[in-house]
This record gives structure tokens, C-alpha cells and sequence, in this order.
């Protein structure tokens, strides 16, 4: 029986604009429910994580920006997204900025020795409070995965790391820090850049991406960031850059891992609705999950 669990994380305490917290809603406001529930035999919403975020954020200057807030609540979805896997269920997330990573992945590793991540971004999110330029959690969820950085958000769940750096792949980069594009080499991380996928094609960075993660990996989890997309297609974000994958070009790779079978859970993040044209990137964020959830054409 194939079963979907979906779990809103309305978390904005990652970085610094508001409106990210209500990407659940306006994922929700989009459809997801109607649009999925035909590729499942059984579909759940299990609400949102209680995030009750203070009006004023309380870490203006930090390099580790809401620290304590960003752990604690990344540790209930956590919890709530190993108990979806548990009961045999397809876990996903809605986002809240990119730091709910921390959270998910800590549920999901939990049951993969080997977990592979497809990271779909234009950022790396490989900083820690050393090498951030901002502070801001949302860019350090993969380092804190790969056990690098403040001990609360690396040890969420007790144990680290979360993935280990062979098994991760990188979609759609083209805004690295200088210390991400140092880690990337030193690690050894698979990263297809813009350049990689206007020279190659979508079709075979996937292509690439299944074959690479596919004999090391016994789940893969996508992490997949809506600025991944360009602005034209996903103007709703917080850290928009321009040059990015298109629409069409994201349905191509979400179609190719429903074909492939791999996908094993998925995170939608960094929807902003105040940020957004009538609601497009969530509209997108819905549309993309029914390709890789194996919605057909013909
Ligand atoms: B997102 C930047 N690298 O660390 C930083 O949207 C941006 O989750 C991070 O990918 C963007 O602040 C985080 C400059
Ligand atoms: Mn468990
Ligand atoms: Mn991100
Ligand atoms: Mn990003």
C-alpha cells in the first residue's frame, strides 16, 4: 500500500525575512491534497510543527542565528518524521526555511545506514558559524548533516552524521561561499552547477545523479529548495538568483526520479508567500510533487 504523510514545518526563525512561515498554508492553498491524492492509495495531513515563533527575533547579531529555537524545533519534526517511516508512510515536509533540513534528515537517517540526499538548490547550504556570511541557520542545514558545525543542530537526534558527503548530489548551484566551494573540494561532494546542467542537459544530470546514488544509497532523500528554481518561475523566495533550473527542466527531473524509483522522502522549502506572484512558487512547489510522485501525462 503506498501512503503519503504530509507535515507542515511553518519555520522562519532560519534566516531573517518573514513570510516563509506560511509557505505550509500556501502550499496547502495550492492544492497539494486534490493533486496527490490520486497517486496514492492513502493520503494523511498531519498539521503543522507548533513553531509560535516571538514577533522580534531575538538574535539580530548572531552568527548562529535562533540557535536554540531552531534545534528545539527541528527535533519535533524530527520525531514526528521518523514515526511517518516508522508506520510505513512516504514523510513529506512542507516548508519553512531550508534549516527544517536539520530536522528531517535527523528523522530520516534514523532507518537508512546509507541515506542519499539530492540536494536542489541554488546555495549549498554548507556553512557553519565560521564561514556564514549571515548567520543565518538556513544556509548551514547540509554542513549540520554532515556533522559539521554548532553541536546542537549536528547531534539533533543524538548521533552524527546524518549523510556522509559520497552520498549526496547537488542540483542547480551557482551562489557558493567561498568556504562551501572549499568544503565541496575537500569532501569530495558531487555538485551539478548551472554549467553542468546547461552542458549536459537535465536529462542527463539525472541520468548521472540515479546511477551515482543508486548501487551506494539504500533511500535517498530530496531536499529540494524552490530558488533552486530561477525567479521567473519561482519568484517567492527569500534568496532568489537569477540564472537558474526552469520549470520545465525541474518537471524533467522530478519525472525522472519518479521513473527511477529512488526517492524514499522530500522536503519542499523556502515558499514565501509574501514574497510571491499569486501564489506561483507554491503552485510550482505542488506541480513538481505530482511529477515525482509519478502524475502522467498521457
Ligand atoms: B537557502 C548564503 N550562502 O549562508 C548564507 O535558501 C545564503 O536555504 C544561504 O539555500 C541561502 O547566508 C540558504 C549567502
Ligand atoms: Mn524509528
Ligand atoms: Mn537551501
Ligand atoms: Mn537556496
Amino acid at each position: 500500500m503506498k501512503k503519503l504523510s504530509i507535515i507542515g514545518m511553518p519555520m522562519d526563525l532560519g534566516q531573517m525575512r518573514r513570510g516563509v512561515d506560511m509557505g505550509p498554508s500556501a502550499i496547502r492553498y495550492a492544492g497539494i491534497n486534490e493533486r496527490l491524492r490520486v497517486l496514492f492509495d492513502e493520503i494523511e495531513d498531519l498539521g503543522d510543527i507548533a513553531i509560535g515563533r516571538p514577533e522580534v527575533k531575538i538574535d539580530p547579531n548572531s552568527n548562529l542565528r535562533n540557535l536554540e529555537l531552531v534545534a528545539e524545533k527541528n527535533s519535533l519534526l524530527a520525531d514526528q518524521v521518523d514515526k511517518i517511516i516508522e508506520s510505513g508512510s512516504f514523510p513529506l515536509v512542507l516548508g519553512g526555511d531550508h534549516s527544517i533540513a536539520i530536522g528531517t534528515l535527523a528523522g530520516v537517517s534514523k532507518h537508512y545506514k546509507n541515506l542519499g540526499v539530492i540536494w536542489y538548490d541554488a546555495h549549498g547550504d554548507l556553512n557553519t558559524a565560521e564561514t556564514s556570511p549571515s548567520g543565518n541557520i538556513h544556509g548551514m542545514p547540509l554542513a549540520a548533516s554532515l556533522g559539521l558545525g554548532h553541536e546542537m543542530l549536528t547531534q539533533l537526534g543524538g548521533f552524527a552524521p546524518k549523510v556522509k558527503p559520497e552520498n549526496i548530489v547537488i542540483i542547480g548551484a551557482r551562489a557558493l561561499d567561498e568556504g562551501e566551494k572549499e568544503l565541496i573540494k575537500e569532501m569530495g561532494i558531487k555538485v551539478f552547477t548551472m554549467h553542468e546542467i546547461d552542458r549536459l542537459g537535465m536529462a542527463a544530470v539525472i541520468e548521472e545523479t540515479v546511477n551515482y546514488l543508486k548501487d551506494r544509497t539504500d533511500g535517498v532523500h530530496l531536499s529540494l529548495d524552490l530558488d533552486g528554481l530561477d525567479p521567473t518561475d519561482a519568484p517567492g523566495v527569500g534568496t532568489p538568483v537569477t540564472g537558474g533550473i526552469s520549470y520545465r527542466e525541474s518537471h524533467l527531473a522530478m519525472e525522472m526520479l519518479a521513473e527511477a524509483k529512488v526517492i524514499t522522502s522530500a522536503e519542499f522549502v523556502e515558499v514565501n508567500p509574501i514574497l510571491d506572484e499569486k501564489n506561483k512558487t507554491a503552485v510550482a512547489a505542488v506541480a513538481l510533487m505530482g511529477s515525482l510522485f509519478g502524475e502522467k501525462l498521457l
